[in-house]
């Protein structure tokens, strides 16, 4: 008879989720014993920076990813992260211990006393098996839920005395093997209608989203834009944890504002918005105007029932993004209408002390690896990023569509774990390091080759923005003097540069790609948002 422990195991390895990130205590502890010399267990030193390394883990890798944490305390720790994921579409399968059950009722230190409401809003399923045994089912649920199209995250809890216990092989065994699978196709009916409308439309555009990357439609994105001779915006920066179509691409023209008013004054004169993989739209100043521009009808295609729901306007069709697209452009075929207009060129940074984030990223774009990927978490320079590296292959881009600071910093780790030949650069305000910054010893212990470059302006830059847009004068706490962050950095063993001047940061740089190491290079850059 097999534990409930090696069953679950199997289960993992079956779904090869072999790396776990956790923070154990002692009601974990029975979950790691005799760990199978085939499990790497990766450690963070605090559940936020737990999640987000597993959210970039999973994303990165599209794979499920495994987190175990500890009780009550540290799902409470973890709920930003947790939050994070969800947005992102993350995949990420936690489990948590719990008392043991002779000691629940009793509530012991330690009893997560409602463990499954806990998570409950930010998670697709959380859940406290009935019987020891059923764990290997109640995982494999958890694993499948996390999958299927939405990605997101998922919970257990799992009191720390049903480890031990036996299971019933043939269940087990039917637990671990069956499959399920969710990619959709949506109604043939209804793409050959939406073709129909395509071909006829005089100025359609497309509206590129981050289940494009996630879908694996990234080749069908480009074929249809191309057929079909359509000028290309990215959705909204907030939303846009990932990057759907090739930003140095002739039909790409820029990142769309995020507000309903510019989104629509944005798209004037297009008759048919086509969106693919996004949220309509992920707004985020309340800038009113009209949902849509004058004359246009708009139609979503999205794997997320909720995200197909809740948009205000438009029609949506729920189905997998990329067969959809594929589909899609075979039936649309190729268009005569002209192609877009050519894009301008953005205009040379100024010379500025200290340097404009876009110099910044000019200095980047010219040593930036063509493989590589970027993590971003630098809200006043999000867009002088997009802007000045056009990165342009898949899975080359991860930024926290739920905006929970935390994100860069431990999604950056993950990522380069799951993708340990591409160098990863984590791009992050000196602000947003402090919400995952144990993240740094994780990168060390691990020998995790992240460059980190932090964009030093010494204030919440983005929050002074929000605050001219909604006239707020006198807000205290948006500064940040003396916040030595390579100093921090030091303390958990990562190499550290600070490049001040645009070459110096351009010499730093090629040496982090190559270095084989974490290293953190802190630049100091102007105050203020950094929109070109
Ligand atoms: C968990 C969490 N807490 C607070 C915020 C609010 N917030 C958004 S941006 C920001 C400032 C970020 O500062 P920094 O990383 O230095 O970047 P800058 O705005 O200066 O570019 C804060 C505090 C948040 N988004 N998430």
């Amino acid at each position: 008879m097999a534990s409930v422990r090696e069953a679950s195991f199997d289960l993992f390895r079956a779904r090869g989720m072999t790396t776990m990130f956790g923070n154990p205590g002692s009601t974990e502890l029975p979950m790691l014993a005799d760990f199978p010399d085939d499990f790497t267990y990766i450690l963070g030193l605090q559940e936020a920076a737990v999640v987000g390394m597993a959210d970039g883990f999973a994303q990165a890798s599209g794979r499920p990813a495994l987190v175990n944490l500890h009780t009550a305390p540290g799902v409470g720790n973890a709920m930003g992260a947790i939050f994070n994921a969800q947005a992102n579409h993350s995949p990420v399968v936690i489990t948590a211990g719990q008392q043991a059950r002779s000691m629940m009722t009793m509530q012991a230190n330690l009893t997560n006393r409602d463990a499954i409401r806990m998570p409950h809003p930010l998670v697709k399923r959380s859940f406290e098996v009935p019987r020891a045994e059923d764990t290997p089912l109640a995982l494999a649920q958890a694993i499948h839920h996390a999958s299927l199209p939405p990605a997101g995250p998922t919970f257990l809890s799992i009191p720390m005395d049903d480890w031990g216990a036996e299971v019933d092989e043939d269940a087990a065994r039917h637990a671990i093997e069956r499959t399920v699978v969710g990619r959709a196709v949506a109604d043939p009916t209804t793409v050959s209608e939406l073709a129909k409308r395509l071909v006829k439309a005089k100025n359609p555009v497309f509206i590129a989203g981050p289940d494009i990357d996630a879908s694996g439609a990234w080749d069908a994105a480009v074929e249809l834009v191309e057929r079909q001779k359509l000028p290309v915006w990215a959705t909204p920066a907030p939303g846009g944890g990932r990057i759907g179509f090739p930003e140095n691409h002739a039909n790409f023209r820029g990142v769309l504002p995020p507000a309903v008013g510019p989104v629509s004054e944005t798209l004037a004169g297009h008759d048919l918005i086509l969106c693919a993989g996004t949220s309509v739209f992920p707004y985020y100043p309340n800038i009113p105007g009209p949902f849509l521009p004058e004359g246009a009808a708009l139609v979503a295609i999205t794997s997320d029932p909720d995200e197909a729901a809740r948009a205000p306007m438009g029609e949506a069709i729920v189905a997998d993004v990329r067969l959809t697209l594929e589909t899609l452009a075979a039936a649309a075929g190729d268009s005569d209408r002209d192609g877009p207009d050519e894009r301008w060129p953005a205009e040379d940074p100024q010379d500025t002390d200290p340097i404009d984030p876009a110099a910044a990223f000019v200095a980047l774009a010219e040593v930036f690896p063509e493989d590589g990927i970027v993590v971003l978490e630098s809200p006043t320079s999000t867009l002088a990023l997009r802007n000045r590296l056009r990165l342009s292959e898949p899975g080359s881009y991860f930024f926290g569509a739920g905006g929970g600071l935390g994100f860069g910093l431990s999604a950056a780790v993950g990522v380069q774990l799951a993708q340990p030949d591409r160098p990863v650069l984590c791009v992050i305000g000196e602000g947003s390091v402090q919400y995952a910054v144990t993240a740094f010893w994780t990168a060390v212990a691990y020998s995790v080759p992240v460059t980190f470059l932090v964009m030093r302006n010494e204030e919440y830059g983005i929050l002074k923005w929000f605050a001219g847009l909604e006239n707020v004068e006198g807000a205290p706490g948006l500064d940040l003097p003396v916040l030595e962050t390579a100093k921090i950095a030091d303390g958990y063993g990562i190499a550290t540069t600070r490049a001040d001047e645009v070459d110096a940061l351009r010499t730093a740089l090629d040496g982090a790609f190559s270095s084989g190491g974490p290293e953190l290079i802190e630049t100091r850059v102007a105050a203020g948002m950094a929109l070109a």
